[in-house]
């Protein structure tokens, strides 16, 4: 068998492992108890994160393939030819693939992603269907700073795509801290493109992380099972609700994880105690205005080029570039 995907190269980074007992144990520690969003994500989170993407309440994806799919050759020509498209995350296929097939000869794809099986995965789907595209995987935590392998053939611009909202999950310094990042990382001429969520109506968006069938809720409190199974830890799921409520002053959605009776956890050894209604804060999805994003940018040293939007402007997508 002869294949495009035998031939891909690994740019290992070696990302440290992250040390989830000790975050885990960190987080319940405090006051009040906090665990990292990252946590959703083993196996069950991430098909249950796929389905959230099909609930019709979360408009999040839909949007940003409407707009893509409406202003792709505007988007591919801004961006121009021989582009280095350097991914935050493995692309999840559908985005990345349309991307991949307007861009002007793109000299490669680089996607950077901490799990190499699901970073190997991801190339593997995309390297048969674009053999002259140079796939160039890098093992790595993109909130870390990195230095990017080189291409074999010289690209004309580096653009760094970070779709899907995921920005949303980082606070206001985190964010301002990670487009930084990305301003070094693309250099004086390049570029990001990044998929930003909309404030809009405070309903529509609480109905998106509170979807009727109950997946989001099924997917917040995986965290526990998850956590269970890999730490030998003794969450009893039942005792426990998703709870998700968008905070207008900060404006994001602040996911918690609420106890629904007093009661114990442990583990290794520990215990931790859960008052009845107390809660773990599990993620933040920051909402923006045009105006709020164009701010956060300039903190980092980066201006919005252009903004594309879906025709009810639920979602958008900010190309930028070195102010
Ligand atoms: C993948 C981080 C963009 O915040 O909307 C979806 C994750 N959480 N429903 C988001 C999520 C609950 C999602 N991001």
């Amino acid at each position: 068998m002869t294949s495009a995907a035998l031939d891909v190269q690994l740019h290992d980074l070696q990302p440290s492992a992250d040390d989830m007992l000790g975050d885990v144990l960190e987080g319940l520690s405090r006051q009040p108890k906090q665990l990292s969003s990252k946590y959703f994500y083993d196996a069950r989170g991430s098909r249950l994160f796929e389905r959230i993407c099909e609930q019709p309440e979360y408009y999040l994806t839909r949007a940003e393939l409407a707009l893509m799919r409406e202003h792709l050759s505007q988007i591919a020509d801004a961006l121009g030819p021989e582009v280095l498209l350097v991914e935050y995350g493995s692309g999840s296929g559908i985005k990345t693939r349309l991307l991949l097939e307007h861009l002007h000869a793109p000299v490669a794809y680089m996607p950077v992603e901490i799990s190499r099986s699901a970073l190997m995965a991801s190339v593997e789907r995309l390297a048969d269907d674009h053999p002259s595209i140079q796939m160039l995987p890098v093992c790595a935590d993109f909130t870390q700073p990195i230095e990017l392998p080189i291409p074999d053939r010289k690209q004309r611009r580096t653009v760094i795509y970070f779709p899907g909202s995921t920005i949303g999950n980082f606070e206001a310094s985190q964010a301002v801290r990670l487009l930084r990042q990305m301003r070094e990382e693309m250099g004086e001429n390049g570029a990001a493109l990044v998929g930003v969520d909309l404030l809009k109506d405070p309903a529509i968006i609480e109905s998106a992380y509170n979807d009727a069938a109950g997946v989001t809720a099924a997917f917040t409190l995986n965290m526990l099972v998850h956590i269970n199974r890999e730490l030998g830890a003794d969450f009893d799921v039942d005792g426990f609700a998703h709870r998700a409520r968008f905070n207008p002053q900060t404006e994001r959605i602040e996911t918690h994880i609420d106890s629904l009776r007093k009661q114990d956890v442990h583990i290794e050894g520990r215990a931790f105690h859960f008052d009845a209604g107390e809660s773990i804060l599990v993620e933040y999805s920051c909402k923006y205005s045009r105006e709020s994003f164009a701010r956060l940018v300039g903190e980092a040293g980066l201006r919005v080029e252009r903004v594309w939007t879906d025709p009810d402007e639920l979602f958008s997508l900010q190309y930028l570039v070195a102010a």
